[in-house]
């Protein structure tokens, strides 16, 4: 038992310098100034995996077994509170109980959702929220968006897969990094402006990330507004980056986060 017991704390050990290592190389990136200008409820059950913004309505997904849902809801925050945003769900699809629905995309006005380890990508009519077709491809689905050319898929490792929008095929792959240091775990991503922006699962911060070399330019730490939100579950880790191209800001939010924040980034 003491032997499984320091084997565990090994690891524990090992996962902590290991994670504290990418902290470090990210330390020394350009630092990407902010300024809140706005805040927003956020519905806490909503377990955010995908996170996208058009025409003034949010889309976001939701993940878990048996609970996966995408939904869509308006900018403007309603009258009433969280507990009854339910009701004002524009769209919203269960999916069915054995996949776990992750990165979430807009392309063609179709909407396009991964799925955990499943291997499979949901395309929905953005309008009605029906299924149009599902496609297969190989690995893990963790974030998703699009350069309107191709998709962009993260899987939790360095490296990101450009795919076929019609196809669902791997065109293209990059590794993304910091003075040649693979920058893990990138999960949530957003397309703006010629540059792919990922949060890293279970850290704080955001990287900008140049799409043609996969180097990250800069980085942006959230840790002190997601600490303030004093979340007790775990797995409640910042998770959703969506643009807001008519603010020219990005709303940040979390996994089960009761609030979203209306980003705006200094030059
Ligand atoms: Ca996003």
């Amino acid at each position: 038992m003491k032997y499984i017991l320091g084997l565990f704390c090994l690891s524990l050990a090992a996962i902590a310098n290991f994670s504290s290592a990418q902290a470090d190389s990210l330390a020394n990136a350009t630092a990407i100034h902010y300024q809140i200008i706005a805040e927003r409820s956020h519905k806490p059950s909503l377990f955010t995996q995908g996170f996208l913004v058009k025409d003034g309505n949010f889309y976001e997904s939701s993940g878990l077994y048996n609970k996966s849902e995408i939904v869509s809801y308006p900018i403007a925050e309603p009258q009433s509170t969280w507990a009854k945003m339910s009701a004002s769900f524009l769209q919203k699809q269960h999916l069915p109980d054995r996949f776990f629905a992750e990165g979430l995309t807009l392309f063609n006005n179709k909407l396009y959702l991964l799925t955990w380890q499943e291997g499979v990508v949901f395309v929905y009519d953005a309008t009605n929220f029906s299924l149009i077709k599902s496609l297969n491809y190989k690995g893990e689905g963790w974030g998703l968006t699009s350069d309107s050319k191709q998709l962009i898929r993260s899987d939790g490792s360095a490296q990101l897969f450009f795919h076929n929008p019609d196809t669902f095929a791997v065109e293209k792959t990059i590794n993304v990094k910091y003075k040649q240091e693979a920058i893990i775990n990138l999960n949530e991503l957003e397309y703006v402006d010629g540059f792919i922006w990922a949060n890293i699962w279970h850290d704080n911060r955001i990287v900008k990330i140049n799409p043609a070399t996969g180097d990250v330019v800069g980085v942006l730490d959230f840790s002190e507004t997601a600490k303030n939100l004093k979340i007790k579950d775990p797995e409640s880790v910042l998770n959703g980056i969506a643009y807001d191209a008519d603010k020219k800001a990005f709303w940040i939010t979390g996994k089960q986060w009761p609030k979203m924040f209306l980003v705006t980034i200094e030059h």
